[in-house]
């Protein structure tokens, strides 16, 4: 039975957290209190919708439906405009090399992340041919850990979960996978990403030979 290789986005293919965090610290100073770095480790893998319920939590702020989706849309707007500015130097390191590999031996990828600007992100960085499918915030309804986008991923892509091997680097993220019988590869602090299958601070780590293995 063939094997597929599944990619989150941000902080695996791209680190466009620090892009989320400007958004979010604008829009919290501008109703008045700091948001910091450290906080925004929490945001990594978390919906917009979900970021923006913790943001108004540290801020103490009650909202109303209307002013909810207001700065929902206001956080968004601004990230787009980082976004707009993206090259290809913005790939983390090594990833078009992976990327190449599987391709060179016609291994389905997919992408399986839970920004709703995956697809623009792809685009502006050069990578989104090497994808047969995108499952995005747009298509799932249950965030990570459910394992809903790496199973949806796994279906577009005709390769059973159990042969799915999963690139993650949040803990939400390696659950999911972990949840969806999925080979779960850690891509940063081994000690945050302990309940990966394997380990690795980032691609420059991963040689030839292990990529080999996995679709073996
Ligand atoms: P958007 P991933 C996630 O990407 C980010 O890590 C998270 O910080 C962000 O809130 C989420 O996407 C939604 O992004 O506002 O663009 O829909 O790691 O799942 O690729
Ligand atoms: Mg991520």
């Amino acid at each position: 039975e063939k094997e597929g290789i599944i990619f989150d986005l941000d902080g695996v293919i791209v680190d466009t957290a620090k892009y989320h965090y400007l958004a979010w610290k604008k829009l919290a100073n501008e109703l008045g209190f700091e948001f910091t770095q450290e906080q925004n480790e929490l945001f990594k893998g978390v919906s917009r919708k979900c970021c923006l319920e913790i943001l108004l939590d540290i801020g103490n702020i009650d909202a109303s439906q209307s002013q909810f989706d207001q700065w929902m849309i206001e956080k968004n707007e601004d990230y787009l405009s980082y976004i707009e500015k993206m090259d290809a130097s913005e790939i983390l390191p090594d990833v078009p090399r992976v990327l190449r590999y599987f391709n060179e031996r016609n291994v389905p990828m997919a992408l399986g992340s839970a920004s709703k600007n995956a697809k623009p992100i792809l685009e502006k960085v050069g990578l989104l041919s090497y994808f047969d499918s995108i499952v995005d915030g747009n298509n799932v309804t249950k965030a990570k850990p459910d394992p809903e986008v790496f199973l949806i991923a796994s279906k577009n892509l005709g390769v059973v979960a159990n042969k799915c091997v999963v690139f993650e680097d949040a803990v939400a993220g390696i659950q999911a996978a972990n949840l969806a019988d999925m080979t779960s590869i850690g891509i940063g602090d081994p000690k945050t990403l302990r309940e990966a299958n394997y380990n690795f601070t980032d691609f420059t780590e991963i040689s030839n030979e292990f990529l080999d293995s996995l679709i073996q």
